[in-house]
Formats: C-alpha cells, sequence, structure tokens
C-alpha cells in the first residue's frame, strides 16, 4: 500500500519539495520505517481548491489514511507508529520533550534585531541542556537508536544550522560537541538526504520573517 502525503512546495519552485519541517518529519518517519508513498507537493501560497476542501485548516503536512485525510505531524507520526510498528520509532516518554524548546528558541534569536535581548543566550541554554542530556544518553536521544523524538527535531536542527548561519554567521559553538556530532549523525542518514529540503529554500522560506 503506498501512502498520499501533502507536502510543502518550495517558494518560487512549486515542483520542488519545499522548507516545511513538519513535512519532512513526517516523511522521515515514512523513509525510516520503509512505508512506501506518494507526494502531493503543495504551493502553500497558492493552495489547490482538492486540497482545502481535504483539509479546511490549509496547513502541510497531511497523510491520507484509508481514505480519509489527517494534517498534523504529532498525529500523523503517532498513526504512523501504531500501523506500521516495524520498526518501532518510539522513544521513552521520559526524554519525549527533549529538545522541543529549541525550535522557538531559535526563531526568536534568529528574528531579534537587538544583540543584547538575551535570545542567543536563551538559545545557547536550550543547546546546552541538549548536549548534556546527549552527553548521559547519546548518541540519539534515546541512546543508540534513532526515534521518533530524533525526526522531530532533525529538520528544525537543519533549519537552525542553515538559517542562522545565511541570516546572522552563526554556528553551533565547539563548546557542544555532543550536538554538533548529534546533527552530523542526523544530517549524514540516507533518510534526511533524501527528504531535506534545498539550503537555498530554506533560506527563501525564513528571509521574510527575518526581514519583517
Ligand atoms: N502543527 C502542524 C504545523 C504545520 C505547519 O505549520 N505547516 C506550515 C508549513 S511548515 C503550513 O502549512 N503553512 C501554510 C499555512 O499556514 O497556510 C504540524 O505539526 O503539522
Amino acid at each position: 500500500m503506498t501512502l498520499e502525503v501533502c507536502a510543502k512546495a518550495a517558494v518560487g519552485a512549486p515542483d520542488t519539495l519545499g522548507d516545511c519541517p513538519f513535512t519532512q518529519r513526517v516523511l522521515l518517519t515514512l523513509e525510516e520505517k520503509k512505508i512506501p508513498y506518494k507526494i502531493h507537493l503543495i504551493d502553500v501560497s497558492n493552495k489547490p481548491q482538492w486540497f482545502l476542501e481535504v483539509n479546511p485548516e490549509g496547513k502541510v503536512p497531511v497523510v491520507k489514511f484509508e481514505d480519509e485525510w489527517t494534517p498534523d505531524s504529532d498525529v500523523i507520526t503517532s498513526l504512523l507508529e501504531e500501523k506500521f510498528p516495524e520498526p518501532s520509532l518510539a522513544a521513552s516518554p521520559d526524554f519525549a520533550s527533549v529538545g522541543s524548546k529549541i525550535f522557538p528558541a531559535f526563531v526568536t534569536f534568529l528574528k531579534s534585531k537587538d544583540a543584547s535581548d538575551g535570545s542567543e543566550q536563551a538559545l545557547l541554554n536550550e543547546l546546552e541542556a541538549l548536549d548534556n542530556h546527549l552527553k548521559a544518553h547519546g548518541p540519539y536521544i534515546n541512546g543508540d537508536k534513532i526515534t521518533s523524538v530524533d525526526l522531530s527535531l532533525a529538520p528544525k536542527l537543519f533549519h537552525l544550522e542553515v538559517a542562522l548561519g545565511h541570516f546572522k554567521n552563526w554556528s553551533i559553538p565547539d563548546s557542544l560537541p555532543h550536538v554538533k556530532n548529534y546533527m552530523k549523525l542526523l544530517f549524514a542518514r540516507e533518510s534526511f538526504d533524501k527528504t531535506k529540503a534545498a539550503k537555498e529554500h530554506v533560506i527563501t522560506g525564513w528571509a521574510p520573517k527575518v526581514n519583517g
């Protein structure tokens, strides 16, 4: 059975996979579980009528399960785990929220125009907490095997690396070696390579929020 997935198309390139971290999370889950899938690229600035009919909220990703289109990457990835339990991507519930504050801290720092507003330090604090966790439990969040928590975080760390590198000439400091190694491991996976957006599309996607 081939699952159908609505994924974000790149801004200005509607035939190319776009820069949505929630879409990539779902695609990573499908790849890691080796579930066959077919992508419908959705231009979110010009949504097709059929897409709005199956998902009136208009957000991607959306996956069709037994004739029912289901939105939201949290819901979709839980359903994928339930319906396709092997290989398991389940993580210890204790680790479910590890790293979850990194993405909002990254967005605040990216948009910040005031170098003394503490947003860089707030991001560094979150990354340091992840570094400490990985030092104790790594190399992945739940240990030796990749899990759904890593698949949620990986696209967000990719956006962080690309966008902060481009707009702020900023990179993860060498004082966080476990985070750096973690990102290297994640980004080297075949599943990641196959599902990632091109760097220029990540940059184009963030530009209006940075310059706005
Ligand atoms: N909570 C949702 C967030 C999905 C989301 O924000 N998708 C964005 C693209 S990254 C979107 O579809 N934006 C288009 C819109 O809101 O019109 C999830 O986890 O799937």
